[in-house]
């Protein structure tokens, strides 16, 4: 993305279809002269003279009518003047009826005014650059956008309002002044004068290794909350597995009948699962089978099987562990970070699973049992799925969040970086060593707050934005 950002930009803000409100914003130099064609206050008073971060009763012109007369809609009008305003620049925002035909009029008109369409993020990207919002900032607004459970909102939130920000610019401050204290040790190595004790210096970085250590530590559980997680329901056929993703779904999404093989495909669906968005998957029951079908059935299984976060391989517990179940159970864990739990459905009828060929209690690996059918344990089996992903003491710790990969990528290079000064300065290395790893700390740090930023960081993040935000 080649951005310019002196012109004017505008874009559809709102979702594009049928709405009760539909607003265009334009940001830039012009954008106030831009939109005057367009506007005629009821007022009677010129745009430009309106007052700002008021809303103005307007009737929008027809562009196509040279006349000024024909009417396209009414709208709220409202300017709001730079630099107060989202991006920094002269914003206006044209609220009108949500209809795409009145919304796409006025862009195309704005455009022959001067404007020029957005590219996804720009108005962000534009508030970045212009000092409104730092990264992380920029970054908690798409969270926003995009929060798939409360909780995740208000993650968001806090970081949209400078939680995060504030924490790493702490850190960061701390290592500048120390990097400054060896630094001008360097300058003076010949008078042999030390400008900071190695005792202080060590305390220092250790205490800045200690804060970064906290914000890692809960960046796995921050990222499952905004990110959320793939769950995979797995299973020789005929166990449950659909039934499972209705009953957790609450609908009949999938086709669930006595004949073993009924689900053909990957079934998707996103829900809340005790404050965790899960993307669950209902599998086609793995066996051995002749008909083509289904034999693509379970190899899209397995697939789903080896990319999921977490596995409930279920069982049928009216019946005596299959060979086929005990293959799952074996070898359903290819990859150490994936969670697994056993659900053993169908408790309402008389057991058949000899315990113990089951995981035992305290392994890695937990059991659940249920009854889709009486809804019987539905509820232990939310809590489980929540207690394997997010640590029970997770809730009462009062710490910011890292919600992005991005960032606890940024912290761990800084935590490296601090690690390696600490053994510099305790191996009483030179200062040009100390001073190195601690630049490099200091970058990467700033890479999360957008204190240091390349082009290629940026284009990464905004790319991921809608246009008109
Ligand atoms: N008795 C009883 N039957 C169940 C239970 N859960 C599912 N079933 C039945 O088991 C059969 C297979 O269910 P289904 O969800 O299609 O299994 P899948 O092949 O693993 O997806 C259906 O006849 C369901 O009604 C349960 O908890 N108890
Ligand atoms: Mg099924």
């Amino acid at each position: 993305m080649n951005y310019q950002l002196n012109d004017t930009i505008c874009a559809i803000a709102t979702p594009i279809g049928e709405g009760g409100i539909g607003i265009v914003r334009v940001s830039g130099e012009k954008a106030i002269d831009a939109a005057s064609g367009l506007v005629a206050l009821r007022s009677g008073a010129p745009l430009p003279s309106a007052a700002s971060h008021v809303l103005h009763h307007a009737d929008l012109l027809d562009p196509t009518d040279s006349r000024r007369r024909a009417l396209l809609d009414d709208a709220l009008v409202v300017v709001m003047r730079g630099p107060r305003s989202y991006t920094g620049e002269d914003v206006v925002e044209l609220q009108c009826h949500g209809g795409v035909v009145i919304l796409q009029t006025i862009c195309e008109a704005l455009i022959r005014a001067g404007a020029r369409l957005a590219e996804p993020g720009e108005f962000t990207k534009r508030a970045f650059l212009n000092g409104r919002l730092d990264l992380a900032q920029a970054e908690a607004v798409l969270d926003t956008i995009r929060a798939k459970t409360a909780g995740g909102l208000r993650i968001a939130q806090e970081q949209l309002r400078g939680a995060l920000s504030r924490e790493i610019d702490t850190v960061r401050e701390k290592l500048i002044g120390l990097l400054a204290h060896v630094e001008a040790g360097i300058d003076f190595v010949e008078e042999d004068i030390a400008f900071i004790p190695s005792v202080e210096l060590t305390a220092g970085l250790r205490q800045a290794h200690e804060a970064v250590g906290r914000l890692l530590a809960h960046s796995r559980e921050g990222r499952i909350l905004r990110e959320g997680v793939t769950a995979a329901i797995i299973g020789r056929p005929n166990v449950g597995k659909s039934s499972l993703l209705n009953a957790l779904l609450k609908t009949d999404r999938a086709i669930v009948t006595p004949i073993p093989g009924t689900t053909r495909d990957v079934l998707e669906e996103v829900l809340n699962i005790r404050g965790i968005p899960v993307r669950l998957l209902d599998t086609a029951g793995i066996r051995d089978t002749t008909d083509p079908v289904e034999q693509e059935g379970v190899r899209r299984s397995r697939v789903a099987q080896e990319q999921a976060d977490l596995l409930l391989i279920v069982l049928d517990g009216s019946m005596p562990l299959t060979q086929d179940d005990r293959t799952l159970l074996e070898d359903a864990c290819p990859n150490v970070d994936q969670k697994r739990l056993v659900v053993v459905n169908k408790t309402d009828l008389p057991g058949r699973i000899d315990p113990a060929l089951l995981p035992p209690a305290g392994s890695d690996c937990a059991v659940a049992q249920i009854s889709v059918k009486t809804g019987d344990g539905l509820d232990e089996l939310r809590d489980r799925i929540r207690l394997l992903l997010i640590r029970p003491d997770f809730e009462t710790r009062e710490t910011v969040l890292v919600t992005h990969l991005r960032h606890q990528t940024a912290l761990q290079r800084t935590q490296d970086a601090m690690t390696a000064a600490l053994a510099s300065v305790e191996a009483g290395q030179a200062g040009e060593l100390i001073a190195m790893d601690l630049r490099a700390a200091i970058d990467a740090l700033g890479e999360i707050t957008g204190a240091v930023s390349t082009d290629d960081i940026l284009d990464r993040i905004f790319k991921e934005f809608c246009i008109g935000k």
